[in-house]
């Protein structure tokens, strides 16, 4: 259909235009993070890149962790997570496992025990339930560390955690104290 340099291609747009930046090809997206369909394509073509619904939602599905979703009557489409754009994503609070894991570079180590895992730019700290997604996340910014993060305590002393629908456990911060050094 279309190769995978192509797909990925798309889904880096798409990443650009629904979690930061819609006004890049000239959209909008509602307060819940919703961008309509057919003018998302028109757009999208509009700026150079073809792209028909097929070809969407193949992209869309084929994607490894499932990043974008399309509303049910699929005449709505928005990233499941990684906005550094205000929008309201309605995800509810949910009780995590006891250990969740964050992975990042050996440089920030530091600074992270210091001041807590921050948020950055996104609308959460990003955590997953799994050790290998924490080393993949973390290559992305260097050599890779994995960050064990006490979710049980974080749990019992009332703080919040989300799941995403692509299965990434969202918080607003992590305090140095419920960190440590996976080993
Ligand atoms: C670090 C990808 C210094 C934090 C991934 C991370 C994920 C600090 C970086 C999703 C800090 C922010 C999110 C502090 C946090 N001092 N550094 N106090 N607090 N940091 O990309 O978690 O491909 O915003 O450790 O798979 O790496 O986009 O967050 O290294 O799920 O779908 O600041 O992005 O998904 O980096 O990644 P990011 P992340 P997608």
């Amino acid at each position: 259909m279309i190769s995978e340099k192509e797909n990925t291609k798309i889904s880096k747009l798409l990443s650009l235009v629904l979690r930061h930046q819609p006004e890049a090809i000239g959209i909008e997206l509602d307060e819940n993070g919703w961008a309509d369909v057919n003018l998302l394509i028109q757009k999208v073509n509009e700026a150079g890149q073809q792209l028909d619904f097929e070809t969407l939602e193949f992209v869309v599905s084929s994607n490894q962790k499932k990043r974008f979703a399309f509303n049910s009557s699929n005449d709505k489409i928005r990233a499941n997570q990684g906005h550094s754009i205000d929008v309201e994503l309605n995800y509810k609070p949910q009780t995590p496992p006891g250990i969740l894991y964050h992975g990042t570079a050996a440089k920030n180590l530091d600074s992270i025990f210091e001041q807590g895992l921050q948020k950055m730019s996104r609308h959460h700290v990003h955590l997953s339930a799994d050790i290998d997604t924490a080393i993949k996340v973390g290559q992305r910014h260097g050599k890779p560390i994995v960050l064990e993060v006490d979710a049980q305590t974080m749990q019992n002393n009332a703080i919040e955690f989300y799941l995403s629908d692509n299965g990434v456990w969202l918080t607003d911060y992590v305090a140095p104290k419920y960190l440590k050094l996976q080993e």
